[in-house]
């Protein structure tokens, strides 16, 4: 099996530092989480950022920050932008920070109910957010929270919107989404495998107490895996994690135990099609 490639979702856009203390949001801590999640396995991270207030922002500035300070520790991280942000953030502003051409970008493919908010992506805006990539040469992860998701992606691929080859991550777990349930993400697979005759790869992130299960379905069945505080912040039933790092070191002893190797950054280029 190829080696695992461990994504760190470090930040996000709705968790707060009241419900985890340990929560990075300004660009130094963010770097210093990239410094621990990097040393415990993780190759990609998946970056939202924040204002000094907290609050999510998609503002250019407060990634050139996060970027630089993340670079002086980390300089070949692979970088992967969130084009999602929090609910509610206008689509100019979520396209926005792709002028810095991170190496991947999220590309949300579709609407949902969010918890009790409305998460809005119209084709139309997807299609920008493509064409911008393409033209940034920014690989796109395609963010597929149910399975009328997956099948717009084979549309999105026959109408040249997207281009192979495909990173697909399938976030369960999301009230409004498809729960976290294993026959879910079978499910998801085997759909993925008759619409897509294109070889994919793919990777799941399990929203809280879905993390740890779906990751090792995962691992066990040649997919790659996404933890972090923004999708869970606890390591075990109501104790907090103590950093980002332990859910990645986590996944490491479960790959261990499964003996699949961890992708190293360079590995992690290749399979996701990134320039090294
Ligand atoms: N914060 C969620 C509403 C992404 O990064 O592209 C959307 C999200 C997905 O986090
Ligand atoms: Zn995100």
């Amino acid at each position: 099996m190829e080696p695992l490639i461990i994504t760190c979702a470090i930040t996000g856009a709705e968790v707060t530092k009241q419900q985890q203390p340990n929560l990075p949001t300004t660009p130094k801590e963010q770097a210093l989480a990239v410094q621990d999640v990097m040393a415990a396995g993780a190759s990609v991270v998946h970056l939202h950022v924040r204002e000094d207030d907290g609050t999510p922002s998609q503002r250019v500035d407060r990634f050139k920050e996060s970027v630089s300070e993340i670079r002086k520790i980390a300089p070949d991280v692979i970088l992967q932008f969130s084009t999602g942000g929090a609910v509610g953030e206008s689509f100019a502003n979520r396209l926005k920070p792709l002028v810095l051409k991170p190496d991947m970008a999220s590309l949300n493919m579709g609407s949902m109910n969010f918890g009790n908010d409305v998460f809005l992506n119209r084709p139309e805006e997807i299609k920008q957010l493509a064409a911008e990539m393409q033209k940034q040469n920014i690989v796109a992860e395609l963010e597929i929270y149910e399975v009328g998701m997956l099948e717009m992606a084979r549309r999105y691929l026959d109408q040249n919107m997207i281009q192979q080859p495909l990173h697909l991550q399938f976030v369960l777990g999301v009230p409004g989404g498809m729960s976290g349930e294993l026959e879910n993400l079978k499910y998801l697979l085997s759909r993925g495998k008759t619409l897509f005759t294109e070889p994919f790869t793919w990777a799941v992130a399990g929203i809280g107490r879905y993390e740890f299960p779906l990751a090792e379905f995962a691992i066990q069945n040649g997919g790659h895996v996404r933890v972090g505080f923004e999708d869970n912040i606890y390591i075990s039933k109501g104790v907090l994690a103590k950093s980002n790092a332990e859910l990645v070191q986590r996944v490491c002893d479960m790959a261990k135990a499964h003996n699949r190797s961890i992708a190293t950054i360079a590995q992690s280029r290749q399979l996701l099609g990134l320039k090294s």
